[in-house]
């Protein structure tokens, strides 16, 4: 009598699994739509999604992720803080055979404690931001300022080199002042308010912020200071966020560089190949990052963006 077996099809989507997000926190109006857009792309897939705000601490992200492994999820997501101190958790995920996908920032742990990274490419991003900058000022002297994202975090690492990449060559270009503004709003008012007593508004020529809720912030404390953004002190960030575009709708900012909120796409469609057939990702990386400056429709791009999480 022949038997036959018949095989249990792995799940070939992710209706019955458990996610656990460790995310960072809502430190900008970027990081708050990848949160809606994780939630978005969870719900549309079935998945069950356990989120876990950090408040921006790396020791509440730690604690969640061995929250998640008690909880015997089928996966975590992790937008790690900084980019060092993660070894011993990740060892713990690996020893419960919980796939980790980072999300937006990259770890210095070793490669095969995460299963991939999707991200963009941040140093491409400063790049981008440092030519923008060479170009609009052709030849000018210009001091330049630099709010960094919160400290020892890959982006903060990247963009400032990318940055410095960009204006490379042009010794008309010189970062007078750089400090980090942790990627708030408060903080890079802070921050540029220290720059202006420091400096004097008449010596900035520009400021580069690692993201535009920095540049936000920053453009008030320039406006206090009875200097105009975006003609006396030229700005230039990372994001394109929607307040962005207001801002250089009003012509008090000049460029962003784009980044997509969509993270957990590419890692959910990883997750479901993975559970699927065993396949294991490629890294992700968003390698294109458009520019726009306040020559574009921004009232336009404004409203469009509003419709995506933001
Ligand atoms: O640019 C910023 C957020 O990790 C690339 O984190 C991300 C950055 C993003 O605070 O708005």
């Amino acid at each position: 009598l022949a038997t036959t077996i018949i095989l249990a099809p792995l799940s070939a989507n992710a209706a019955d699994k458990t996610v656990g997000f460790s995310q960072i926190g809502s430190e900008s109006g970027w990081r708050a739509a990848e949160t809606t857009v994780t939630k978005q792309q969870a719900e549309a897939r079935g998945v069950t999604l356990k989120f876990a705000d950090a408040q921006q601490k790396q020791e509440n992200q730690i604690k969640a992720i061995r929250g998640f492994v008690a909880q015997g999820v089928d996966a975590i997501l992790l937008a790690p803080v900084v980019a060092t101190g993660w070894d011993e958790v990740l060892e713990e995920a690996k020893e419960a055979e919980i796939p980790v996908i980072l999300l937006d920032r990259t770890v210095d742990a070793e490669k095969s404690l995460y299963m991939t990274a999707v991200t963009s490419d941040l140093v491409h991003e400063g790049e981008v931001a440092g030519k923008w900058l060479k170009d609009e000022v052709a030849g000018k002297d210009c001091n330049i300022v630099e709010l960094q994202g919160t400290t020892g975090s890959s982006p903060a690492i990247d963009r400032k080199k990318g940055f410095e990449q960009g204006i490379a060559g042009a010794d008309n270009l010189k970062i007078v002042r750089s400090q980090t503004g942790d990627f708030t709003r408060a903080q890079g008012k802070v921050v540029m308010e220290s720059f202006l007593k420091a400096e004097g508004a008449e010596n900035i020529c520009a400021l580069y912020a690692h993201n535009d809720d920095m540049a936000v912030g920053a453009i008030q404390a320039i406006k206090e200071a009875g200097a105009k953004p975006g003609t006396d002190i030229l700005i230039v960030s990372i994001d394109s966020v929607p307040d962005i575009h207001l801002a250089m709708d009003a012509g008090e900012a000049n460029a962003t560089v784009e980044l997509t909120p969509n993270m957990a796409g590419p890692a959910f469609d990883a997750l479901e190949a993975y559970w699927k057939d065993g396949t294991l990702p490629a890294k992700w990386v968003q390698t294109e990052s458009k520019l726009y400056t306040l020559k574009d429709d921004n009232k336009a791009i404004y409203e469009s963006k509003k419709s995506l999480g933001y």
